[in-house]
């Protein structure tokens, strides 16, 4: 993968201006409320019952932090993220067998979430930008699937 200045500077642009704790905890429950089946990864999350309970549920809060740190690291290693999410990739596969294809779904959400956040300043071009990095991540994270 290749990326232009631009990109560079409007993804670390992006991650400088979203607060971790409100894009993560919106985004997994944005995807949890909206792609329900994927709830069936977290039964040990407690009452995932209906929008209001995901919502403001902890460990949902909680986890889409996790997440965020998880694209912090990509964001850290843009030029390898392949290689600094192969532990995560066996991890999604062999142990926590999530179906790869949510990982676009909770992709999808988080770019809904960023656009939220940065309104005028989410143009069509770091529109794009966000969605290469996102496409990159979501390969990173399917290697192990191959
Ligand atoms: Mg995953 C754990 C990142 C999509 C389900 N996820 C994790 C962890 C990270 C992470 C960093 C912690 C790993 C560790 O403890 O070593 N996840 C991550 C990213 C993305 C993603 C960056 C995509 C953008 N995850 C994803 C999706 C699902 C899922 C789509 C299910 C629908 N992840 C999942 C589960 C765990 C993790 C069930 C373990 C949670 C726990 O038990 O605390």
């Amino acid at each position: 993968v290749t990326w232009t200045d631009f990109e560079r500077a409007t993804i670390q642009d992006i991650f400088s201006k979203i607060d971790y704790d409100v894009v993560g905890s919106a985004a997994l429950s944005r995807c949890l409320i909206v792609y329900p089946w994927t709830q069936r990864y977290f039964g040990s999350f407690g009452n995932l019952y209906n929008a209001a309970a995901i919502s403001s549920n902890p460990r949902v809060a909680a986890h889409g932090r996790v997440v965020l740190g998880g694209l912090e690291k990509a964001l850290q290693n843009m030029d390898d993220i392949k290689q600094a999410f192969a532990d995560l990739s066996v991890l999604h596969s062999e142990k926590l067998q999530v179906d790869p294809d949510n990982f676009k779904l909770l992709a999808d959400c988080l770019t809904i979430v960023v656009a939220s956040q940065l309104g005028k300043s989410f143009t069509p071009e770091v529109h794009a930008a966000f969605a290469k990095f996102l496409a990159v991540v979501v390969a990173a994270l399917r290697k192990q699937y191959h």
